[in-house]
């Protein structure tokens, strides 16, 4: 079942269930803000705004086309996250799954900002696993080139609890202290940790106390692994203070090196499986 639906100020949503899944993808930057199989498999935050212009913070944000501030004259991660997209397709074939595609296409205010032709994709198959592509088609008689991520925020029982594995041996730019070095082990946290890692692999895992979740990839060769910890998140805007307790960033993206440039006509996609085992 696919139901449009608005929060009391209005901001616009898709609520999704099936017989093995739910979830809210807002319109607004084509933003899963919540998938929910046995459990919740994305952290949201309690003081979030669900308001135009502003990231949701938390769930899945696109960061298109750019992530970070890889291209310093767009906003920090793009503005896809902020864009309105709309519903191009949906599809309802097995009542254990259920397809959607929001698109974005260039417009006045893009331009001001990128000045480029483009379409936007996000193709969302909602199951008992998570799968996102998203495709971009240059539509321009110039080529482009963009970076981009999902930055998906996953829930966990405590930071403590949680290891990171899949990205051993692998070269990465530590964002705190610009200095590139190599994982050494799985990664654990006991402080901030920003961390853009280059020639991924596919499969990476979150082990946290009682579950693992899976993360498959195509397409991208970076991947950034991200928590505030305390400081940081005092500072961050639509985080409460044990925010961080709460959840992980690992953001399978195509960032830094791993740049995409796309020739008129080129399309390029970012994929990512997410399976709770
Ligand atoms: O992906 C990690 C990161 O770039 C962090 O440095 C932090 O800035 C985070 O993204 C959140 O950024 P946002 O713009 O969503 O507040």
């Amino acid at each position: 079942m696919i139901t449009h639906k608005k929060k009391a100020n209005g901001f616009e949503y898709i609520h999704v269930k099936n017989s093995v899944a739910e979830a809210k993808i807002a319109l607004q930057g084509a933003h899963i803000f919540a998938y929910t199989t046995q459990e919740d498999l994305l952290w949201l935050s309690e003081t979030s705004a669900f308001a135009s212009d502003e990231a949701i913070r938390g769930g899945i944000p696109l960061c298109w086309p750019a992530f970070g501030t890889n291209n310093p004259q767009l906003p920090q991660h793009g503005f896809a996250r902020t864009s309105s997209f709309e519903l191009f397709h949906t599809e309802e074939t097995q009542a254990d799954t259920t397809m959607l595609t929001l698109r974005l296409c260039d417009n006045e205010q893009t331009h001001l900002l990128w000045d480029y032709s483009f379409e936007l994709m996000l193709h969302i198959t909602i199951s008992d696993t998570l799968k996102l592509a998203l495709t971009t088609t240059n539509k321009d008689t110039k080529a482009f080139t963009l970076t981009q991520a999902f930055h998906t925020y996953f829930a966990i029982s405590d930071i403590k609890n949680i290891r990171i594995a899949g990205l051993e041996n692998k070269p990465y730019l530590d964002a705190l202290t610009q200095k590139q070095t190599v994982q050494k082990g799985a990664i654990t946290f006991d402080q901030e940790f920003d961390a853009v890692y280059q020639d991924v692999d596919t499969s990476i895992q979150l082990l946290d106390k009682n579950k693992i979740i899976d993360i498959q990839t195509q397409g991208p060769a970076s991947c950034v692994v991200w928590n505030p910890w305390i400081e940081k998140c005092s500072r961050m805007s639509a985080m409460q203070a044990d925010a961080y307790r709460q959840f992980v960033c690992i953001e399978s993206a195509n960032a830094y090196d791993d740049f995409q440039t796309l020739q008129p006509q080129e399309s390029h996609t970012l994929s990512v499986t997410f399976t709770t085992l």
